[in-house]
């Protein structure tokens, strides 16, 4: 054995290069206060960074990194949605997935499995032709697929006539994916931190300080923060933060649950969706298969996990797929969805000169992180709304220019 290897092993401690830089103390100010330590959170004090050289930054998160929804969402991507303004958004998120593991040199585990939406019904044979067309316009692949195609797409599928709710057809978008969460939200940190932001975990924002139509500081349990500019990404307690800067927020927060089964062989290759049955599953590089269904169908604070939901999630499964009767569940959780009325987030500028919103983001966060981070960076660094945001912008409820983007949504409301 080689000496220097010996000597290694009969060490007390090993010299690894730590994941993330220690955390530092706090600076009494800081050019760009990011509020909110997810995904979205971390993705923004990245592309300050990275993009615009802006590394006078911190995020100051009441938890741990991607400990909120970033933690709890079911880590689906696609982009084949029903309006133009939100197929081009989502276009431009997945590019920057595709690449994302390089980029943030970590493995996200990024993985194009393809994603089925079904239709039982006519109606939701015409929303699915009518997403395919916009997809296709906007050069997003989808198609509108037959019982035949989907025969072949996905042969677990119970095709058949004789049951409650009988598959018609669906909308096939090849390059929807799924990725690994919590890398995202370390990925983004690490290459946050490295650029210079500062990481401030368990530093929870218990005020927003306001002078002359902008943030001056934000106080936290760690003291007061001085700031430039200020963004909150805060999914969840979008309302109530935006409430400490002075701003009524169009939202309500809806608790959405999912759970996993016991890992079991692969046995699933697409993600399957039915907005009718309200159900979505694929199955995990372990194996476990990833459920989801509705959100609670009333607004709440809470993330308890319901036998309701476990009980009708179960029963539309296995009107899906009848052989997964013998799968165990293993666990059951929920987030927080912050909902709009039109069902798109609110980003950009806000009525205070200095301060951004990236909010409302419902069932859809976690495909948005990239593109959000970038875009709302953007925003942050020009002081301008990109055009890409400017759709979402929170003034549209002022001026009655919903987007509604309800038809696009994989879980039922
Ligand atoms: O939009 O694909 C989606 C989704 C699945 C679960 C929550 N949202």
């Amino acid at each position: 054995m080689p000496l220097t290897l010996l000597k290694y092993g009969l060490r007390c401690s090993y010299p690894s290069r730590p994941f993330l830089p220690d955390e530092r103390e706090a600076k009494s100010t800081y050019d760009v206060v990011v509020i909110g330590g997810g995904g979205h959170g971390l993705a923004i004090a990245y592309y300050l960074a990275q993009d615009h050289g802006i590394r006078d930054v911190a995020v100051i998160e009441r938890g741990y990194l991607g400990g909120g929804n970033t933690a709890r969402n079911t880590a689906i991507i696609r982009a084949n949605y029903l309006t133009p303004e939100g197929v081009a958004f989502y276009r431009e998120s997945m590019e920057l997935w595709r690449d994302l593991s390089n980029v943030l040199d970590i493995n996200l585990m990024y993985s194009e499995r393809g994603h089925l939406t079904l239709a039982h019904t006519d109606a939701a044979i015409r929303t699915m032709r009518w997403r395919a067309e916009v997809n296709k316009h906007l050069g997003v692949e989808s198609e509108f697929v037959g019982l035949d195609d989907l025969a072949t797409l996905c042969p677990e599928l119970n095709l058949s006539r004789s049951v409650r709710f009988p598959i018609l057809a669906a909308l096939y978008h090849p390059t929807g994916a799924t990725a690994r969460h919590d890398a995202v939200a370390w990925g983004y940190a690490r290459a946050a931190a490295n650029r210079g932001v500062h990481i401030l975990q368990e530093t929870e924002v218990t005020g927003i300080v306001r002078e002359g139509g902008r943030v001056i500081a934000v106080e936290t349990n760690r003291g007061r923060i001085g700031c430039g500019r200020a963004v909150q990404a805060v999914a969840g307690t979008s309302v109530q933060v935006g409430a400490m800067a002075g701003l009524r927020l169009p939202i309500q927060p809806y608790p959405l649950q999912a759970c996993v089964s016991v890992p079991v062989k692969p046995v699933l290759d697409p993600i399957v969706v039915s907005g009718s049955l309200h159900v979505y599953i694929w199955q995990s590089q372990r194996g476990e298969l990833v459920m989801g269904g509705a959100t609670d169908p009333y607004p709440l604070h809470g993330t308890r996990a319901t036998l309701d939901f476990k009980e009708s999630l179960t029963m539309h499964i296995l009107e899906l797929f009848p052989f997964l009767a013998e799968a165990r569940l293993m666990r059951q959780w929920a987030g927080v969805t912050d909902m709009t009325a039109d069902f798109a987030p609110i980003m950009g500028l806000t009525p205070l000169a200095n301060y951004f919103v990236d909010a409302g983001w419902g069932t859809w966060g976690f495909k948005a992180t990239p593109v959000a981070g970038k875009r709302m960076a953007e925003c942050i660094a020009t002081g301008r709304q990109p055009d890409i945001l400017k759709p979402f912008h929170l003034e549209r409820f002022r001026d009655f220019r919903l987007l509604g983007e309800k038809g696009a949504a994989s879980v039922g409301h």
